[in-house]
């Protein structure tokens, strides 16, 4: 089952002097421990648990006794037997859990991955067979590492670890969140939008379909910055369908870059940037026109060509397609 699963622990010692086990985060414990509790004296009929969670990863230990735990995913149900302490069962997000069977002077220490939060449950059986079958149906895949508060995500996107999604924020469908993207809440992505590592995308960043943003690419949208001093609005930016912006590029606030327009890596954006331009530098000047399929364009005579077949011209200063 996705999301649960043993481990097992390395057992230091014998049965002459006995034993020890050692858990380190991000070792044998999957994530950063920010919590420990432990369940204890429980009666035999109790049963606990009841409920999943929306982030939450946790690992449980019997470290004396016996529990059994039923774990459910929505789809496929299991039963474990806790009853080793060199053994732990990791359960993730979105599993249903309920514990039982705990024989006397039983002890379960859980390892949390996060501080204890009542909105993080899901304690309505029907409530999270809805959440799941929600998920499942839009096919989205959502890192167990991955923090994603809003519920406006489209089919068949993917948000990898250690990314942040504001609950304001608004992603299309077939798009790629790599890891440690912040997304804030007046944001919106359109479709099949690729956002590669280490972006924030800031409040006032609205992105259509089919964009590239490449690896620590810099959005502003605060154009006289003072620490404390927050501007009335913050400035809309706008980047058009199809364009790519380059690894480390920055992107200045108000602007609009332009349909399949190309921006060199590294180039600070400060103005408007035309349908189809390449522009490189700092600031970023325009070095020619790149074609819809992203190769440079080559001009014969009036008419600008590509490589892949596609020809286009210079109407009124702009660059139309003529296929
Ligand atoms: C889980 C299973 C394995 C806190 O105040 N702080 C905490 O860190 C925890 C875990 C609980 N509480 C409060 C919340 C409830 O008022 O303690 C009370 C009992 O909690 P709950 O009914 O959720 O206990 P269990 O044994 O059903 O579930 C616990 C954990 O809550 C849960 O996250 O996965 O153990």
């Amino acid at each position: 089952m996705k999301n649960c699963r043993i481990i097992n622990f390395k057992k230091i010692g014998n049965s002459d002097v006995g034993f020890l086990t050692a858990l380190e985060e991000n070792r044998e414990i999957p994530f950063n421990i920010k919590r420990i509790y432990y369940i204890y004296n429980i009666p035999k009929e109790i049963k606990r648990g009841f409920h999943a969670h929306k982030r939450l990863g946790q690992v449980l230990i019997c470290v004396n006794g016996n529990v059994k735990i039923k774990a459910d995913d929505g789809n496929e149900k299991k039963i474990i037997e806790l009853n080793n302490p060199n053994k732990g069962l990791y359960i993730g997000p979105g599993v249903w859990h309920e514990m039982y069977d705990f024989t006397q002077n039983s002890v379960l220490l859980v390892l949390a991955s996060d501080y204890y939060d009542e909105s993080d449950y899901i304690r309505d059986y029907a409530e999270f067979l809805k959440y799941k079958e929600c998920k499942l149906k839009k096919d989205i895949f959502i890192h167990e590492n991955a923090i994603v508060d809003s519920k406006n995500i489209g089919e068949k996107t993917r948000i990898w670890g250690f990314s942040h999604v504001l609950v304001g924020a608004e992603i299309g469908e077939n798009c790629n969140i790599c890891e440690h993207v912040f997304i804030e809440n007046d944001v919106k992505l359109g479709n099949n939008v690729t956002v590669k590592c280490g972006v924030y995308i800031w409040d006032g960043i609205f992105i259509e379909d089919d964009v590239f943003i490449g690896p620590s690419v810099t959005f502003i949208n605060d154009i006289h910055p003072r620490s404390k001093k927050y501007p009335n609005k913050f400035e809309r930016t706008l980047i058009k369908k199809g364009s790519s912006l380059g690894a480390n590029s920055t992107i200045m606030g108000g602007i609009i870059i332009g349909n399949y327009s190309t921006i060199g890596a590294g180039s600070v954006v400060l103005s408007d940037v035309k349908d189809y331009e390449i522009v490189v530098g700092n600031p970023a000047k325009p070095i020619g026109y790149s074609c819809q399929c992203g190769l440079k364009l080559k001009k014969e005579d009036n008419i600008y060509k590509c490589k892949c077949g596609k020809s286009y011209k210079m109407i009124d200063n702009h660059l139309k397609p003529i296929f």
